[in-house]
């Protein structure tokens, strides 16, 4: 399998989660900042220009962090990355379904490519800003939905714990600080400790 991401993404809960699964895969880093989502060569593999995307042994491609995530989790089913029952099940899409859409698509990606939502690139420092506002109100959600835990699911770690250690990664390009969201913080700590995410981080160069 070949993962496609670029460090410190989204991609890297997969990339987490692969080796949480203990799967045999070869990282292939792609140069969002020069652009090399826009090239033909990469827009074969994806046509969407994002990272992740998945090269699977049977040669097809998945992409999207959810089902990716549920992909590793259900593929690799003795590393116990979700849960079995339908109830745990659909918690876990729930809250992927939230960070995809709304915590990083809906927040995260306003910010940080704000040109991308306003006609006039003039408006863009201003969309930014609201977008940093409206993320905080989303991280908020996330931090009641978390209820004091420092796992996602009651029935404990999961892929979408590594899926939310990402976005705690990122909280600070809202203005604020995990300070100001403390289950999110212990969720974050105590994930990074893994060795997963360990040895991810130091594919990706970050560790
Ligand atoms: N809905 C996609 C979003 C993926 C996404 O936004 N990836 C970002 C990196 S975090 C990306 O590739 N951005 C490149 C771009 O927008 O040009 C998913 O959940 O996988």
């Amino acid at each position: 399998m070949k993962l496609f991401y670029s460090p410190g993404a989204c991609s890297l809960a997969p990339h987490i989660a692969l080796h949480e699964a203990g799967a045999r895969f070869e990282g292939q880093r792609v140069a969002l900042k020069d652009g090399a989502q826009f090239q033909p060569e990469y827009l074969k593999v994806n046509p969407k220009a994002k990272v992740p995307a998945l090269l699977r042994d049977d040669g097809s491609i998945l992409t999207e962090c959810p089902a990716i995530l549920f992909w590793i989790a259900r593929s690799h089913p003795d590393a116990k990355l979700l849960p079995e029952d339908v109830e745990g099940q659909a918690r876990a899409l729930e809250w992927m379904n939230f960070i995809s859409g709304t915590i990083h698509n809906g927040g995260f990606t306003r910010i940080g490519r704000a040109e991308r939502f306003v006609g006039d690139p003039a408006h863009a420092p201003a969309a930014a800003e609201k977008a940093k506002e409206d993320t905080v109100k989303y991280l908020t959600i996330a931090e009641g939905m978390l209820d004091g835990r420092d796992t996602a699911l009651v029935s404990g770690h999961s892929v979408v714990d590594d899926y939310l250690y990402v976005i705690a990664r990122w909280v600070e390009r809202t203005g604020r600080t995990l300070a100001d969201f403390p289950a999110l913080k212990r969720l974050h700590d105590r994930v990074a400790q893994r060795p997963a995410t360990r040895a991810a981080l130091a594919a990706e160069g970050l560790a």
